[in-house]
């Protein structure tokens, strides 16, 4: 391995994970091919415009203009790079089960290129026991035969899709890698991008952890969730008990209701630890409740919207506020709110949905707040959501958020 090999990085998978630690890493001094299975987006990346929204087009224009950094499809540029990290997604398949294969395909595709002494590193989120049982075999029956010596770890990412403060630079990363070389080296690695990059004994306790941090979250959601329920049965202002229960200085997290979770790694996460549970003839009873919790919720907020509306009207006319799966990003990945539509519309409703962040969704566009509506339902509280307009026209609101807590006209959660 050339001392100028020594700093070139090649990532596989240039999404939400792979873009920003593709910058992070250019940052640092480090020159990165990025490698990507789509034309479509490799052609857009070179070009300058970013597909992912924390990565502005200019940081990513920089790094090209100075040829630290360029997009490809061709895997055999992998030879090149001393580390290689894997960031593709690990979705779940139509039983709810993990889907590995794009993980597969990564592994499979690089194998052939893995110079001798380079380090692979897997970023994606799976099971404990993903990288030794599963991508290690698969590179070591198909690497060239003089690469000897390959160095493996697994550093799952911690991305935070639009978090103004935590970022690839000041997140703490765990490092669990599969022998002491390999460690030394993945510790090397981490240290050049992040603040802190904490070491773990083993490939599978990194990988527990990852998904521990966002089943967590899941359940802490579900509990959220299902005491609203309870709640509003009473008249109870669940947002006043969470501020409440806040105020004890230590011991309690706050989490806030809402039509469910989204994204591709709270709801889609937990579900690699259950399906592992069985495989291991256990069963994590309390995550799969809580995941049948959450799925429930918009559908509960879809009979609430519809309760506020007269009866006498039959195919009550919806406005839904906010279709992307969180607050402040255009994202719309496993966006509860899509369920919310379905529901709505299987239930006779004529829905239209208004975000600032997101002009098309599922075929539709988005419309404006003039769009004549019984009902609106705030789903997500996007910035630039000029929501007061219909409060003013009397419109009739649920808040799913927590952002008109108390107004005239306005129902809570
Ligand atoms: N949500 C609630 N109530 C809450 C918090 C969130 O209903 O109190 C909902 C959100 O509206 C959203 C979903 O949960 O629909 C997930 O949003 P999120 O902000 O919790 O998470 P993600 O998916 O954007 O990012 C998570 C983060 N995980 C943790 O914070 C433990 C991020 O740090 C991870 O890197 C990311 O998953 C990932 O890539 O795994």
């Amino acid at each position: 391995m050339s001392a100028q090999q020594s700093k070139i990085l090649a990532i596989i998978g240039q999404g939400y994970v792979g873009l920003p630690l593709a910058m992070a890493a250019v940052d640092a001094d480090w020159t990165v091919i990025g490698i990507d299975n789509f034309v479509a987006k490799v052609e857009q990346i070179n070009g300058g415009s970013s597909p992912v929204e924390d990565i502005s087009d200019t940081k990513l224009k920089a790094a090209i203009s100075r040829g630290a950094y360029k997009a490809t499809t061709d895997f055999s540029e992998v030879a090149q790079a001393s580390v290689v990290t894997i960031c593709v997604p690990t979705p779940l398949d139509d039983k709810r089960e993990p889907d590995l294969t794009l993980l597969r395909n990564a592994a499979m595709a690089i194998a052939p290129y893995v110079s001798n002494e380079t380090l692979v590193i897997s970023e994606s989120t799976s099971y404990p026991g993903t990288l030794r049982d599963i991508i290690i075999p698969i590179i070591n029956q198909n690497k060239p035969k003089d690469s000897k010596n390959i160095y493996f770890a697994s550093a799952p990412e911690r991305v935070n899709p639009g978090d103004a403060i935590w970022n690839q630079k000041n997140t703490p990363r765990l490092i669990g890698a599969i022998d002491q070389e390999s460690q030394k080296r993945a510790l090397a690695f981490y240290g050049s991008i992040c603040d802190a990059a904490i070491s773990v004994s083993t490939p599978e306790i990194a990988e527990a952890a990852k998904l521990l941090e966002n089943t967590f979250r899941l359940v802490n959601i579900a509990l959220i969730n299902e005491f609203t329920q309870l709640c509003s049965t009473s008249g109870i202002n669940v947002h006043e008990v969470i501020d409440a229960a806040s105020s004890k200085p230590y011991g309690f997290m706050p989490f806030r209701p809402g039509v469910g979770v989204g994204g591709h790694c709270i709801p889609v996460d937990p579900l690699y630890l259950t399906w592992w549970a069985r495989q291991n003839g256990s069963k994590a009873a309390f995550v799969e409740s809580a995941d049948s919790i959450n799925h429930a919720m918009p559908k509960y907020v879809a009979d609430r919207a519809l309760s506020m509306v007269d009866a006498s009207i039959q195919n009550p006319k919806v406005l839904i506020l906010g279709v992307a799966y969180k607050p402040g990003v255009g994202d719309v990945r496993e966006t509860p709110v899509s369920e919310l539509r379905a529901h709505l519309k299987a239930q006779g409703a004529e829905v239209a949905w208004h975000d600032p962040l997101v002009s098309v969704w599922e075929g539709t566009k988005s419309v404006s707040l003039d769009w004549e509506c019984d009902v609106a339902i705030i789903a997500t509280n996007q910035p630039g959501m000029k929501v007061t307009e219909l409060i003013s026209k009397g419109i009739q609101i649920l808040d799913c958020t927590n952002s008109l807590n108390g107004q005239k006209g306005v129902s809570s959660l």
